[in-house]
Parts: structure tokens; C-alpha cells; sequence
């Protein structure tokens, strides 16, 4: 069975040209003018780009004394809804818990995904255990370790155990992800607030500026350098972190930068409004930001010196943030995004003029799929990449509510935005998904994406040479200890 995608325009990270994509076998099979096949999928006024790729998901993550609300079913039906075609989710090893051990657990709740997955592997805590288990995951087929710098008393890392992570990941050309804001400076300053009586919504963005943020990443970003890897920044929100990618990436380090939908188009005055389940549903770290450190993450795009957008989709209901009721440190941190990240993004980006569609389709497919080492078979409109695609209306309009999104939770933090740009059809591994908003995918459908290490980016990105080859001073006396 063949299935062809007729009369659109194919945009890629660097072509726009028209032509029909054939599909079989879940496959790219062949891409020219006029082919047919068993099934035809109407492309006219389309563009047909790489299905997106969300690099940063929670889905069903113990968190904060619960549970975050979308699962693997509901999150990859959001994802397609919205042109997402794989996902990448966090397994999350609770403190002294073995690798391994979480990643089973990651495994037995990604059986319902409807679409393509991988994972990272969170760094909570240190050991030889840790030590020995990260080997495993890698030949398992993930490559990428997540860092916590905050969440102090739960997952947060100190600098002694990024440092000896980081280094594990060069032995093993794995790349580490941090989320990157002090966590120590946060806790005194969640402590201070408290006492002085700021117990609302707001006060969470007071406990955490930019400042916690730079300087982490600053930290981050040196700390990588010492250990010879690169670093992936995960959700940068602010100038101060962008300066310090930007800056390292100047130098010739491989740091990438990764702002969120939410922080690009949302800001901090959501956690000013008088209604407090409305600022408590925004409630997630980094916080939302003010309009210049959104320019700067704009410029980011443009400039390209931040590299991915992505979600950090980890959703919580009303009746769950509202544990935070009089202590805000109780608010269950996080936002959703999934469905709504690519026409937010082609609305507040591309309809601006900010980025061309090939940008777009660079910054929510193909570079992540680069740098996650799942280029071409993700993020590729190319004969033999994986049939993730989405035909994309560009004139396809409407209003954003939680009334009518794949979400299990019952609000939406973009809720009445209208949005310009849309799926026509979303295909995963082939198959039709999503058809003119009717969304039918097949639960199970979604498997496990293996990725090596990436060998040619682990090879060029250290500066720092002296420390991985010291060398003792040939000294021709060496005076007697004055002890
Ligand atoms: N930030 C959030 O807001 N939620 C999940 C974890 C995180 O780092
Ligand atoms: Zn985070
Ligand atoms: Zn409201
Ligand atoms: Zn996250």
C-alpha cells in the first residue's frame, strides 16, 4: 500500500520546492512531479514539512507529590494534533533509584504512544551504580543525560556531580542537558518570600530571576568546557542565559539553546493576574519573562544562536496546582504546550516575518534531530527518512481552548489566542493521524527511537586542553619538607 502526498510544497530546513512525496512501508520512497499511489492526500495551498519534534516532554512524571496529568496516550495524541511527530521524555530515577531501574518504568508507560519517542535519562543523584548504568543506557540507544541544577532536596546535582556526569558523558560521547538555575539562591529566596508573606503565584517568578539563571548556565556551560562536552541548555528563558550560549558558542563550544513556546510568547504578567488559578496554571521554571528578555530569545532564532524550541510539556490540573493554596513552593511546576507549539510558533514567528519557514521548520525538527544523532530518519523530508510529516495550511485559523484540545488536563495557557497555520494531515511512520482536524491515531503505534553517540560533535568542543593532559614540572631540586 502506497500513499501519496500530491500538489504541496515541500520546506525543508534549507529547500522550499514543490513536488508529490511518496510513502511505503512507513518510508520516504520517492520525491518528483506526478507519482501516484494507492492513496492520495490532497497538499494544494500546503507546505509539507519534517513532523515536529518536541525534545523536551513530562509525561506522567512523579513530580512535586503528583503526577503530571498527560500521559503517553493523551501527550502523543496532543503532539500529533498539532503537527508533533515525536517526542522526547525525561525518565526519571527518584533519589538512589538505579538507571535501569526508571527506564523500565519509562518503557511499560510509552507502550500507549501514538507517535515516535526516545528518551533522556535524568542525572538525580551520584554513584558507582550511576556510574556503571549510564554505560547501559547508552547502548540502549540513549545518549543524552539531564541535569538538574535546581530542586534542591529532591533532584537537584551539586557542581562535584555534574562535573563527574559530564565527564562520564565525554567517555562515553553522550551530551549532557542541564537545566540550568541556582538552586541553592533559589530556595533562600523561596524561603525569604515565604517569610515575609508572599505566599501567592507571583512570588514563584520573585524566587526565581534571571539572574539564578545566568548564572547557572554560565556555570553549566565552564564545567562542560573543563570536562571536554558539549551541553544542551533546556529551556533558556532569559538574556542572561542566552548571553552565556551565545557567547560559548562565539568561542567555538558546542552549546545549544532551547526556548520554550510558552516563554516566547507568554509573560511574566500572567502571574499578576487577580485570579490565582489563572497565574498558577503558568507556574513552571524558569518563569515567564518580561517583553526584552522575549525580544532576546526572538533574536536568538533569528541570529541562530539558539537552536530548538521546544515545550517542557509537563501538565498539571487546576484541582493539582491548587496544593500550592497559601504556599506557592507547593504549586506543582510546569505548563502545557504540545499541541499548540508549532501554530504558535508559525503564528508569533513566521506570520511576524521573525522566521521563514524553513527556520521554522529547522528549530522544531531538524536541528534537534541533528543534535540528537536521529538526523535523517527524523527531522528530513529525504528519500529513506521515516514518513513523519505534516501538511501544513498556512491559512488554516482558530481560536485556542482547553474545550477542544487532546490534553487531559482543563485549562489552556494560551487559551483565545488565534492562531494562523495548522496541520491538514499529520502522518507517523506513514500513517495518517490527524485528516482536516479530525484526530484518529492508533494507540501503540509509537516506538522506541535508538540513537548512537554522536561522534563528530563529541570530537570538536573543548577548549580547555590543559586539564585532560597534566604534566608535572622536571625540577632539578626539590627542597627537604619543612615539617
Ligand atoms: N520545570 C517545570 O516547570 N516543570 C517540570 C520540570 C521543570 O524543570
Ligand atoms: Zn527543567
Ligand atoms: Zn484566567
Ligand atoms: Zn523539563
Amino acid at each position: 500500500m502506497t500513499t501519496v502526498i500530491k500538489n504541496g510544497t515541500i520546506v525543508t530546513a534549507d529547500l522550499t520546492y514543490t513536488a508529490d512525496v511518496k510513502i511505503e512501508g512507513g518510508k520516504i520512497v520517492e520525491i518528483g512531479p506526478d507519482l501516484a499511489g494507492d492513496e492520495v492526500l490532497d497538499a494544494s495551498g500546503c507546505y509539507v514539512m519534517p513532523g515536529g519534534i518536541d525534545p523536551h516532554t513530562h509525561l506522567e512524571m512523579p513530580f512535586m507529590g503528583t503526577y503530571s496529568s498527560d500521559d503517553f496516550e493523551s501527550g502523543t495524541r496532543a503532539a500529533l494534533a498539532g503537527g508533533t511527530t515525536m517526542v522526547v521524555d525525561f525518565a526519571l530515577p527518584s533519589p538512589q533509584q538505579g538507571l535501569l531501574d526508571a527506564l523500565k518504568m519509562w518503557d511499560n508507560k510509552s507502550t500507549r504512544a501514538h507517535c515516535d519517542y526516545s528518551f533522556h535519562m535524568a542525572i538525580t543523584w551520584w554513584g558507582e551504580q550511576v556510574f556503571n548504568e549510564m554505560k547501559e543506557v547508552v547502548d540502549r540507544g540513549i545518549t543524552t543525560f539531564k541535569h538538574f541544577m535546581a530542586y534542591k532536596g529532591s533532584l537537584m546535582v551539586n557542581d562535584d556531580e555534574l562535573y563527574a556526569s559530564f565527564q562520564r558523558c565525554a567517555e562515553l560521547g553522550a551530551i549532557p542537558l542541564v537545566h540550568a538555575e541556582n538552586g541553592d539562591v533559589v530556595a533562600e529566596l523561596s524561603a525569604r518570600l515565604l517569610a515575609d508573606g508572599n505566599t501567592g503565584p507571583e512570588a514563584h517568578a520573585y524566587s526565581r530571576p534571571p539572574q539564578v539563571e545566568g548564572e547557572a548556565t554560565n556555570r553549566a556551560i565552564m564545567i562542560a568546557d573543563m570536562a571536554g562536552v558539549p551541553l544542551y541548555v533546556v529551556h533558556t528563558s532569559c538574556e542572561e542565559s542566552h548571553e552565556a550560549i551565545r557567547r560559548a558558542r562565539m568561542q567555538g563550544k558546542r552549546v545549544w539553546g532551547e526556548p520554550l513556546i510558552q516563554h516566547l510568547t507568554l509573560d511574566e504578567s500572567e502571574y499578576f493576574n487577580t485570579d490565582w488559578d489563572h497565574a498558577a496554571r503558568r507556574v513552571m521554571s524558569p518563569p515567564f519573562r518580561n517583553k526584552q528578555h522575549q525580544d532576546s530569545l526572538w533574536a536568538g532564532l533569528q541570529s541562530g544562536s539558539l537552536s530548538v524550541v521546544a515545550t517542557d510539556h509537563c501538565a498539571f490540573t487546576t484541582e493539582q496546582k491548587r496544593y500550592g493554596v497559601g504556599d506557592f513552593t507547593k504549586i506543582p511546576n510546569g505548563t502545557g504546550g504540545l499541541e499548540d507549539r508549532l501554530p504558535m510558533l508559525w503564528t508569533y514567528g513566521v506570520n511576524t516575518g521573525r522566521l521563514t519557514p524553513n527556520e521554522f521548520v529547522a528549530v522544531t525538527s531538524t536541528n534537534i534531530a541533528k543534535i540528537l544523532n536521529c538526523y535523517p530518519t527524523k527531522g528530513a523530508i529525504m528519500v529513506g527518512a521515516d514518513a513523519d510529516i505534516v501538511v501544513w495550511d498556512p491559512e488554516k485559523t482558530k481560536t485556542i481552548s482547553a474545550g477542544s484540545q487532546q490534553s487531559a488536563i482543563d485549562y489552556n495557557v494560551f487559551e483565545g489566542k488565534e492562531v494562523t497555520g495548522l496541520p491538514r494531515y499529520t502522518l507517523t511512520r506513514g500513517r495518517v493521524a490527524v485528516a482536516d482536524g479530525e484526530v484518529k491515531p492508533k494507540e501503540g503505534h509509537g516506538e522506541f527511537v535508538a540513537r548512537a553517540p554522536n561522534g563528530t560533535v563529541n570530537k570538536a568542543l573543548s577548549t580547555w586542553k590543559e586539564l585532560t593532559a597534566p604534566r608535572p614540572v622536571e625540577r632539578s631540586g626539590i627542597p627537604a619538607s619543612g615539617v
